[in-house]
Parts: structure tokens; C-alpha cells; sequence
């Protein structure tokens, strides 16, 4: 019984992931670089959120140096 419950607790997680990918709403909190169309623009959004190198808001600063979306024009 134990099994089954792992089980279908994993097959549920499975389901919210697959769900998750791709769906987000456009009202969600989360950004990506990929939102915005230059550097300068995530940046804006990074720091009015909170955004340093140690609040790596959205995960738009992958390599925590504080500057967001480094490759973006
Ligand atoms: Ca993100
Ligand atoms: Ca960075």
C-alpha cells in the first residue's frame, strides 16, 4: 500500500510539472529574460522586485553577480 501511494504521488507531480511548463499566466510573478527585450529592461524589473546579487528575483541573475539577463542586447 505504501508503494501505491509513492506512486501515485510521484505520477501527480509529474502532472503539475507537465502542466506548469509552458502554461505559465502572463500574470505571474515569475519573469524571464526571455520577457523582455533588452538588458536594461530586466534590470529595471530586478531591482524594483528586490533584485541584488543575493535576491536573485525570478532567476533573471543565473550567475549572481547582480546584473540581470547578461544576454540580452
Ligand atoms: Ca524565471
Ligand atoms: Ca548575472
Amino acid at each position: 500500500m505504501k508503494n501505491a501511494k509513492r506512486v501515485a504521488a510521484s505520477a501527480l507531480s509529474a502532472a503539475l510539472i507537465a502542466a506548469g511548463v509552458g502554461a505559465v499566466p502572463a500574470t505571474a510573478r515569475d519573469k524571464n529574460c526571455s520577457d523582455f527585450s533588452t538588458q536594461h529592461k530586466a534590470q529595471r524589473w530586478f531591482k524594483k522586485h528586490g533584485g541584488s546579487k543575493k535576491n536573485n528575483v525570478a532567476g533573471l541573475d543565473a550567475d549572481h553577480d547582480g546584473i540581470a539577463c547578461e544576454d540580452l542586447p
